[in-house]
């Protein structure tokens, strides 16, 4: 008896090892489908994170790089911060790789992209919009109206009621556009023709904008990213108090003949003449491309409307500082087309070609007291833009292209583009309330790459480094 119930408890004994076994055989099976889960989970997390802090130390790179060029301005040398930026666009982390690259007029190059090759759209006329290709008047008539403070609406335009009668939650800002986006608001304005290729707004070239049809957006496979308006336009390049010196602008409505003579090298006569045309009214700086300077302090544009401006010896102003290295101290006989000359600047009161150049770097006529819509630069300015959007002749944007890129620093003042075949003066000063030699505001996208499993993350930065510490304008990661 005792014997058979030991047998058959160490029969179900064994039944239950048997169950136990198999049990834990099962848990065994699924934790360890569960930790290779979590194990792949894990890895993909760590790729995630190390491809973004890649990412981050590409933007971090750059924005130290604009500050150091901000607190150590070079003005000899217009390219030094964004070939610094360059050289600097691809990095190597212990744990993952950055690269910073963008696209411009068909063309990839590394670095982050200049805001100020693009024209601004809150300094644009509806002449210069209606110029870009497949524009619309109605289409142009909303921007303006967008923009401006007023609520009447133009022949074409759209003002607030338009926007209501369409239930639409949101009306025209009647101020400058904050950002670009802001633009695919506007009545009559499709994403389509704003981003073209670019459906993510990143300047860069991305798989499915690059697939043809197989997925969004419509693109034209070719390995050149079509932009749309993006490509052209801009609301972030911004302009900024500081000269090219890296000093503010010196305000010559309110600057003393010392100051001028310190600051920009000039001879006391020149000084007062600059200072007399400041005080004149609707005086521009441009003028002084166009118009001696003698001319224009003793009554202003107005009075030299019938001003020779071309032709005869170029001196520099007697005696001026170190700015008068670059005068010409004569002209060819030939030279009497006057096309590609400058002013007659002969006198104790007038400039030379460098002295103008300064003048127009380090000086303002009235008082900063907020943002304004940025300048192009020179420099960086995307070819396609003077062509379509300012109309110029495309002989004259490739010769202006070629210069720029055949002088190692770049054009460092905008008198420097008076030498360029078939700039005239008049070409020059028209432009160059829109033109600069500097850039503020740059945006950076920095794709990352974790060098594990092959995550990847990118962000798209816009900075403004006018200001010290550099601002942060915008900040999205797709
Ligand atoms: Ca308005
Ligand atoms: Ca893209
Ligand atoms: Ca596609
Ligand atoms: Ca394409």
């Amino acid at each position: 008896m005792n014997f058979a119930t030991a047998k058959s408890r160490r029969g179900s004994v064994l039944v239950i090892v048997i169950w136990a076994v198999a049990i834990a055989a099962a848990i065994v099976a699924g934790l360890q489908i569960l930790s290779f889960r979590q194990a792949v989970l894990g890895s993909d997390a760590v790729a995630r994170v190390q491809a973004r802090w890649a990412a981050r130390a590409g933007v971090e790179t750059m924005i130290a790089i604009m500050e150091y060029h901000t607190e150590n301005p070079d003005p000899e040398d217009a390219l030094a911060l964004i070939l610094d930026l360059e050289d600097n666009s691809y990095g190597t982390l212990e744990t993952g790789t950055y690269d910073i690259r963008h696209f411009l007029d068909g063309i990839e190059s590394a670095g982050p992209l200049d805001e100020h090759s693009k024209a601004n759209i809150n300094l644009l006329n509806s002449t210069e919009l209606m110029n870009i290709e497949d524009m619309t008047p109605d289409v142009v008539g909303a921007i303006v109206d967008w923009k401006d403070a007023n609520e009447d609406a133009g022949m074409l335009g759209a003002e607030k009621s338009y926007y209501q009668n369409r239930g639409k939650s949101y009306e025209p800002r009647n101020a400058s556009f904050r950002n670009f986006a802001e633009l695919e608001l506007v009545a009559g304005v499709w994403p389509e023709s704003t981003r073209g290729e670019d459906w993510n707004l990143d300047g860069r070239l991305d798989p499915n904008e690059d697939d043809g049809e197989q997925t969004w957006p419509e693109d034209n496979h070719d390995g050149i990213l079509d932009a749309g308006l993006s490509g052209l336009l801009t609301a972030s390049s911004l302009t900024s108090p500081r000269a090219a010196s890296g000093e503010d602008r010196l305000n010559l409505a309110t600057a003393t003949s010392a100051e001028v003579v310190e600051r920009l090298g000039l001879t006391e006569p020149q000084a007062s003449a600059l200072l007399a045309y400041a005080k004149t009214p609707n005086a521009r700086l441009e003028q002084l491309l166009v118009i001696p300077l003698s001319t224009l302090s003793q009554g202003g544009a107005a009075a030299a409307g019938g001003a020779n401006s071309t032709g005869g010896a170029v001196t520099g102003g007697k005696g001026s500082g170190g700015a008068s290295t670059q005068g010409r101290t004569g002209r060819s006989s030939g030279g009497s087309s006057g096309a590609t000359g400058g002013v007659t600047q002969a006198g104790p009161g007038n400039l030379d070609k460098a002295a103008i150049g300064k003048v127009m770097n380090e000086c303002t006529l009235k008082e900063f007291t907020r943002p304004e819509p940025g300048k192009m630069n020179v420099n960086t300015v995307s070819g396609r833009v003077l062509k379509e959007v300012f109309d110029l002749n495309p002989k004259l944007v490739d010769s202006l292209l070629s210069r720029r890129d055949a002088k190692v620093t770049g054009l460092t003042n905008l008198a420097d583009v008076l030498d360029i075949p078939g700039m005239t003066p008049q070409i020059l000063s028209s432009l160059a309330p829109k033109l600069d030699v500097q850039s503020f505001v740059f945006t950076i996208t920095s794709r990352g790459r974790s060098i594990t499993v092959g995550g990847e993350s990118e962000m798209i930065v816009t900075v403004d480094r006018s200001t010290l510490p550099a601002q942060i304008l915008m900040y999205r990661e797709p």
